[in-house]
């Protein structure tokens, strides 16, 4: 029991040889009895942990990462999952919960001192204040720590009194896991892969044609350099913005406070063998010191800490958008999803040193664009996208699950009479008009392959019509004394987390 509290917790301190060798010290030069034990026991923790310190005497926290690409709903997510475990009056499948063992929920300063905080106050006011509205975007990695104390059970429950785990949520883009393949990339082979995936797009057009004028071989030239960068980016945007999720860097989407500065401004160029001092050679090396500076510490520092994983997507989302966005989406996940398999990746390996994620959470988001009937179609569809991976990662000693989830119903089920038959809709408030509406989505495929395979062959759109798509606003809520925010599954999605702890 102790030693599980012990592991729960995995304080990454600096230093970590000067303090395991300083406990070798102390045991050399004659500590003996209960200090040198405790001075054992941690060297062991440590070791155990692959380089991680473990401090017996920190509270157990559990590192939760919520990540997914742009609007798939990470924000939401953890808005309401706070919400809805501070007021637990809709989390009955949380088990924790329903035996009555959560005391108290409550936010406390975070362990990060220079993470920005996740704003959660401004964003639950956003989704629940008198006009409710969906919480503005963020670009960048945010951290929330909510404290929950609960009762233990069993034998010597009685005895023992309330014990305390901290949730440190952090929410990160999931376009800066696609940067981990660019970690054991050079500037040659980079540039050469992506030139050629781009040759095709339309939205490359711009970018194509200042690469006709770059000169890569000419002297390094700041000016030159930006618009390049420039027309990079807008091609990153435009490709974004068109459905593809291929986009990295991932920063040049998402540069927050880089924006500018010299490890964003470089484009990918034709091989060349450019002389020193040359456009090419300069761009190099910003690759490199954007894989050093930028992609390098934040797998150290954040996602080498993360204990439990949700990735959330947002498949209908690439369902509307059609079979194109749909095989993009595909393409991602696999992408993103190889930082949870180390062993793939050299550099990542190295970063790790053992330390794994215990448990990944697939889950589609939105679901309340769906009557439930469909939910199962959607859960298939998640599961199919993440297969491969999610094979994976149990290899790797992971526990995965998908399922589908609403963190914020927006919603309510409705059935309508259509040509003598009852489609399953869903109705909202819309958000263009204010003006409520009912919508049927289209039927999702009992086998997700219908789907998935016309993406895999490049099929323009779906055969079988298509998939409708609104955006609705959040209903304005009425909360009873001690509900959180209506959602979907979201208590299951809690119980996956990090239930086993509570
Ligand atoms: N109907 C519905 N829409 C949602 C839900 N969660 C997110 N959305 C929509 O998806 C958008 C992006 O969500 P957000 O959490 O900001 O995504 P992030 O970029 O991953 O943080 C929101 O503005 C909403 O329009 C949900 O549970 N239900
Ligand atoms: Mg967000």
């Amino acid at each position: 029991m102790l030693n599980r509290a012990g592991l729960g917790q995995c304080t990454q301190t600096k230093g970590t040889t000067q303090q395991a060798a300083g406990h070798r010290v102390a045991r050399g030069s004659g500590v003996t009895g209960l200090a040198a034990d405790v001075a054992e026991g941690v060297l062991r923790g440590a070791e155990t942990l692959g380089g991680v310190v473990v401090s017996p005497f920190a509270e157990p926290t559990i590192r939760l990462g919520v990540t997914g690409l742009a609007r798939a709903g990470k924000t939401v997510f953890i808005t309401s999952l706070v919400a809805n475990l501070m007021q637990r009056g809709r989390m009955a499948q949380l088990s924790a919960e329903r035996d009555g063992r959560i005391e108290a929920a409550y936010l406390q300063p975070q362990p990060d001192d220079t993470v920005p905080r996740f704003d959660f106050e401004n964003h639950l006011g956003a989704v629940t204040g008198p006009e409710p509205h969906w919480p503005e975007s963020t670009r960048s990695i945010s951290e929330l720590r909510l404290s929950l104390r609960i009762r233990p059970s069993g034998l010597f429950g009685g005895l023992t009194g309330p014990r305390v785990l901290h949730l440190d949520i952090i929410d990160y883009p999931g376009e800066w896991l696609l940067d981990l393949a660019l970690l054991d990339r050079d500037y040659t082979s980079w540039s050469r892969d992506v030139l050629a995936r781009i040759e095709p797009r339309e939205e490359a057009k711009a970018f194509r044609a200042a690469l006709q004028t770059a000169e890569p071989e000419a002297r390094h030239d700041e000016p030159r350099a930006q618009a390049l960068a420039a027309a990079f980016a807008a091609y990153l945007q435009a490709a974004r913005a068109a459905g593809y999720s291929d986009c990295t860097p991932g920063r040049f989407l998402l540069p927050g406070d880089l924006a500018g500065s010299p490890v964003l401004t470089f484009a990918p160029l034709p091989e060349t063998s450019a002389p020193r001092g040359s456009l090419a050679r300069e761009m190099a090396r910003r690759f490199d010191a954007y894989k050093a500076q930028v992609v390098r510490p934040f797998f150290r520092d954040h996602f080498a800490r993360i204990d439990r994983q949700v990735v959330l997507v947002d498949a209908l989302g690439a369902l509307h958008a059609g079979p194109r966005a749909m095989e993009d989406l595909r393409r991602s996940m696999a992408d993103i999803l190889a930082a949870f398999r180390p062993g793939t990746n050299g550099v990542l390996s190295q970063i790790l040193r053992g330390k794994r994620v215990e448990k990944i959470l697939f889950a589609a988001t939105k679901a309340d664009h769906l009557h439930h009937l469909q939910h199962p179609r959607l859960t298939a569809l998640i599961e199919a996208l993440t297969q491969e991976a999610r094979d994976r990662a149990r290899f790797a000693g992971a526990e995965t699950a998908a399922l589908s989830l609403a963190s914020l119903r927006a919603t309510t089920e409705e059935l309508r009479m259509h040509d003598g038959a009852e489609l399953p809709c869903v109705r909202g408030i819309l958000e263009e008009t204010g003006r409520a509406a009912a919508l049927f989505p289209g039927r999702l495929p009992e086998d997700p392959s219908h789907v998935l395979t016309p993406a895999r062959q490049g099929a323009e759109r779906w055969l079988d019509g298509s998939y409708a798509a609104m955006r609705f606003a959040p209903q304005p809520l009425t909360l009873k004394s001690g509900d959180g925010p209506p959602h979907i599954r979201l208590d299951r999605a809690a119980e996956f987390l990090f239930g086993d702890r509570l």
